[in-house]
């Protein structure tokens, strides 16, 4: 369920981006996390966040207008201990009732969990926080997204739940990812999510590209949404602006393709880094990369780089969403 926007907030922010000012203090990443439906959080230890609506990934992401692509003259290798089987992927022995994700849209965290969740077929409700009171997660100690509910135990920090998960899943098997899947899972998390935030606000026109479909989706009055698109397209410009500086960016777009190769290297010819299966590298990698793929920053990076294939196998790997829509 997705919070409503209060327009008295969003006038504040869009007079305090107005004066152009850099974004420094704790009231203005509060209200930009506000217009964002997620955190701008520019603290040092924090992960600066990237927002997207679920409307990108309903509207464009397992439906998309990719066909898998056809794989000859790949070079196949056996797959890894922690390739993720097709014949698993309907887990019998853990059939959780009640998965619950709380998150924010737009966290490339959850967006991790939601890869997961969706490859493996274990439907999953979600549970929109809202950034600024967290009353959503008032239950619960740790305080960011994602936070992940199966039959009433807590499971936090996307990494560490994906573990657990995957543990349950392969019972029988439970061997966890070897040294090339773990390096890849943190790059995701180092570097990859990193690059996101100034590529998807790089230029006004781009910042409003990524707001129109957040606000379309959104739960927003016909006024709201003009406001917080406005508001929060010209607030997350000037984020971006940070965010680039704190990452050393110099060229946010030469650095995605940079990153989309990096990955492609990786595979070295294989369909997946986890070999004929994605493993948890290649659902790591793909859950922060769907919300993008259809905004003019995923276009450039498909068109420039040699990311395409393996996006489009992933997404015929990954299918429909798991996701329950309701209103919990
Ligand atoms: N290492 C954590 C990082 C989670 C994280 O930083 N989440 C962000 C949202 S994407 C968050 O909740 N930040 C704190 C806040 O919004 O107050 C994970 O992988 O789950």
């Amino acid at each position: 369920m997705m919070r409503r926007v209060n327009v008295n907030e969003l006038v504040i922010l869009s007079r305090s981006i107005g004066g152009g000012a850099a974004v420094a203090t704790a009231a203005d990443q509060r209200l930009l996390r506000l217009a964002l439906y997620g955190t701008s959080d520019l603290k040092a230890n924090s992960n600066p966040q990237w927002l997207m609506s679920r409307g990108l990934v309903d509207r464009f992401g397992s439906s998309g207008p990719f066909v898998a692509n056809g794989v000859a003259g790949t070079r196949f290798f056996s797959a890894s201990a922690t390739s993720l089987a097709k014949e698993s992927l309907r887990p019998k022995k853990f059939s959780p009732q009640d998965v619950v994700l709380y998150q924010y849209e737009a966290c490339p965290f959850c967006n991790k969990i939601k890869a997961f969740l969706d490859y493996y077929k274990i439907p999953y409700e979600v549970v929109e926080v809202n950034p600024i009171n967290k009353k959503e997660i008032k239950w619960s100690d740790y305080k960011k997204v994602p936070i992940l509910k199966v039959d009433g135990e807590q499971m936090v920090d996307s990494s560490d739940i994906i573990d657990k998960l995957f543990q349950k899943i392969h019972l029988d098997n439970p061997v966890m990812d070897g040294d090339e899947e773990r390096k890849w899972r943190g790059w995701v998390d180092n570097h990859l999510v990193h690059v996101l935030s100034p590529n998807i606000y790089r230029t006004t026109s781009e910042s409003l590209e990524s707001f129109d479909y957040i606000t379309t989706h959104g739960n927003f009055s016909f006024t709201e949404r003009i406001i917080a698109k406005y508001a929060g397209a010209a607030a997350m410009y000037f984020v971006s602006k940070k965010l680039k500086k704190k990452h050393n960016i110099t060229n946010e777009r030469a650095a995605l393709y940079e990153a989309a190769e990096t990955w492609v290297d990786g595979l070295k010819g294989r369909q997946f880094l986890g070999g004929l299966n994605p493993n948890l590298a290649d659902l790591a990698v793909f859950g922060v990369l769907r919300p993008i793929r259809h905004l003019r920053s995923g276009r450039d990076m498909v068109e420039h780089t040699r990311i395409g294939d393996w996006y489009a196998r992933m997404e015929s790997a990954v299918g429909e969403s798991a996701r329950i829509k309701t209103d919990k």
